[in-house]
């Protein structure tokens, strides 16, 4: 296809062979020294600077990417494409502005508008920022291009139909989304998705298409009860839109700057997919100011470059790849060529860059990201789930448990339970910041991973007698169970076992247990106190076989493809020490950390504080435990050396016969 007219970067095959089969991506490129002329009049500083787009532009060159795209030409917008989202008045007074002989007029036509300079470049420029955005909508709508970047300025997204504002003069994205839908039928667009990920609320393009639902606009932007710039309602969760446009406008205001990779990424995976699913668009228009990358000096954000491009490759998922990039704000010259950098390579369909966040997004972000959800679950049905309380629960301070499996068996709603724990796996998979970014790693190579990591598995039911436990290793099946364990995946043995006792009470409960027959089985209080011990047998095992063990008290298989309990719980046990109400409604709901021995936490499974109060009040019964459930258990402590066989009894008749 030839680009007539426009110098044409050199377009690369499949010379590198990463596309094997297939040539590279056509990315659009549209950048012109001409919108640099758009300045202050008297030469001040101002954030919204000419070497924005100057420093983008060079990076990509300089970085050989620029020459693997289809750099365009900019072009002017016509009157009448802009007139579909403005009005004729504003229109006519952006284009009056370059007749203006001094500057003093101008001055006086931006004093009237909130956050605007201008000059005698402004006019022209504004007009070939829209009208790129609008060539490169196009292109990319009929399909001789992939996708495209306009690297734009002035922006555009603070722009009303008669106003322009907070640096924007023509609403670029607005028109361009319009062009699309009313002046070309032929393209075959007719739902446009806009993501407007710029640190501020785009309340102009919000207000063009309010009551319009060919065009679901997606705005994430600080926010703070209204005080963060554009000030007011505009931006709230509440504002969904109106009429047939009711549904099809989503804001995602945080509350607090500060925001990051995970907070946006939370975002995605926890509203904007989902709804980009059901919604499906035919094109993706992205309104992708800088303005939330770590060092912008207005918006006060962290996201990185790796971050932008996973959003970007998550967007990619969508409109067969159809997606138009248009520069908004950004203020960080370095930061904004670095992220346009990132998002030129995504579009190209580079290899991921590396990099990852240790971090998860903040108890405001998920708060937030829940009012959302609720608000608009009416209209998206894949919002209406609760977020598991896994998820949300990553980032709270306080002491924390994980979930659920034990010592023994799961009788009753074991098919809840099993349920349960399969959505936590899928929910881990999808939520945590350790997978998502990650986002080429299958999730088959979990077991690598926490093969490294070693835990000490403490137990304080049948499984301290060895010859049982090993069943859940090795397979097998010893004396009193009833069926054969399969084993972990790894079969080797415990790399080291000792006994310890932990300020915990111990106590026997249910009426019963399939493998034990009638009687209760052992639980440890999550909550420690001075006067009660637990003897616990510690096995050093590696977090895989942790899993599977948990995998085979609840019945689950072994080869799922999502650990059930991963590094991120492992570190959140860690750090935060205990207890937290799993919500399963499973007979042991919890994983605890007790501690660490040899600098390698202590993990044990036990009920929820929740199951305790119902046995204290006796809505569970206590029972001693079944005749050969106690044997196992006397047998593990005699043969570890830890009592007796008189002091094993009677320290198991000590922990039946004491009311809880
Ligand atoms: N107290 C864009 O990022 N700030 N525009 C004005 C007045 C205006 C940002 C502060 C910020 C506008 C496209
Ligand atoms: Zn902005």
């Amino acid at each position: 296809m030839a680009m007539a007219g426009e110098s044409s970067g050199k377009k690369c095959g499949d010379g590198d062979g990463k596309f094997a089969g297939k040539s590279q991506r056509k990315v659009g490129l549209v950048y012109d020294e001409t919108m640099c002329k758009h300045d202050t009049p008297d030469g001040e500083d101002h954030p919204e600077c000419p070497d924005r787009i100057r420093v983008i532009w060079e990076k990509l060159q300089l970085a050989g990417v620029s020459q693997r795209c289809v750099v365009l030409g900019s072009s002017k917008a016509e009157d009448r494409h802009l007139q579909s989202v403005h009005t004729k008045d504003h229109v006519d007074l952006v284009k009056s502005l370059s007749t203006k002989e001094r500057d003093y007029r101008r001055h006086r036509i931006a004093l009237q508008w909130n956050s605007i300079y201008l000059n005698g470049g402004s006019s022209e420029a504004a007009y070939l920022a829209a009208g790129s955005v609008v060539k490169v909508a196009e292109k990319v709508a009929e399909g001789e291009l992939d996708c495209g970047y306009a690297i734009v300025r002035p922006p555009g997204h603070h722009a009303e139909a008669d106003e322009a504002m907070g640096f924007c003069l023509f609403n670029n994205i607005a028109v361009a989304a319009s062009y699309l839908l009313n002046e070309r039928p032929d393209l075959g667009v007719k739902k446009i998705l806009i993501v407007d990920w710029d640190v501020h609320h785009g309340n102009g393009t919000q207000k063009m298409f309010w009551e319009d639902p060919r065009v679901l606009f997606f705005s994430v932007h600080r926010h703070e009860s209204g005080s963060f710039y554009p000030a007011g309602d505009d931006g709230d969760y509440n504002m969904v839109g109106e009429g047939p446009g009711e549904g099809f406008n989503i804001n995602v205001p945080w509350d607090q700057g500060r925001c990051g990779d995970a907070d946006y990424l939370a975002a995605w995976d926890h509203i904007l997919i989902p709804v980009a699913r059901e919604f499906n668009p035919d094109i993706i228009l992205l309104s992708a100011g800088f303005d939330a990358a770590i060092g912008d000096p207005l918006g006060g954000c962290r996201v990185t470059p790796y971050g932008y491009s996973v959003m970007l490759k998550k967007l990619m998922e969508f409109a067969h790849g159809k997606i138009v990039m248009a520069l908004e704000g950004g203020y960080n010259l370095d930061s904004i060529a670095k992220s346009s950098l990132a998002c030129v390579q995504v579009l190209l369909g580079d290899k991921q860059i590396h990099g990852s966040s240790e971090e998860y997004p903040f108890e405001s972000t998920w708060r937030v990201i829940q009012a959302v959800r609720k608000r608009l679950c009416a209209y998206w049905p894949s919002l209406a789930d609760e977020l598991s309380w896994k998820l949300i629960n990553q980032k709270t301070p306080t002491p924390i448990i994980l979930i659920s499996s034990s010592d023994s068996e799961n009788e009753d709603d074991a098919h809840g339970l099993l349920d349960q724990m399969s959505k936590l796996s899928i929910e881990n998979h999808q939520g945590t910041p350790l997978e998502n970014h990650q986002v080429d790693t299958v999730s088959t190579s979990w077991r690598a991973d926490l093969a490294k990591v070693d835990v000490w598995y403490a137990s304080f039911g049948s499984n301290m007698w060895k010859p049982r436990f090993l069943c859940y290793i090795q397979g097998g099946q010893v004396d009193g169970m009833k069926k054969t364990c399969v084993g972990s995946m790894d079969k080797s043995p415990p790399k080291d076992i000792v006994w310890e006792t932990f300020p915990h009470r111990l106590f026997f409960g249910r009426e019963s247990s399939v493998s034990w027959g009638v009687g209760g089985v052992a639980f440890t209080n999550p909550l420690a106190n001075f006067i009660d011990q637990t003897h616990m047998c510690l096995y050093r095992i590696t977090l895989e076989q942790f899993n599977d063990v948990l995998s085979q008290e609840n019945g689950l298989n072994v080869d799922s493809d999502s650990p059930v309990f991963d590094l991120a719980a492992l570190q959140l046990v860690e750090n935060k020490g205990s207890i937290l109400e799993a919500a399963l409604n499973s007979w042991y709901g919890n994983v605890v950390c007790l501690g660490k021995e040899s600098d390698i936490p202590i993990l044990t499974m036990t009920c929820t504080l929740s199951a305790v109060e119902k046995f204290t009040s006796g809505e569970i019964p206590l029972r001693p435990p079944a005749e050969a459930y106690a044997n196992t258990l006397i047998r593990g402590l005699v043969e570890g050396g830890r009592f007796s066989e008189e002091e094993a009894k009677a320290y198991i008749d000590n922990a039946v016969s004491k009311p809880l």
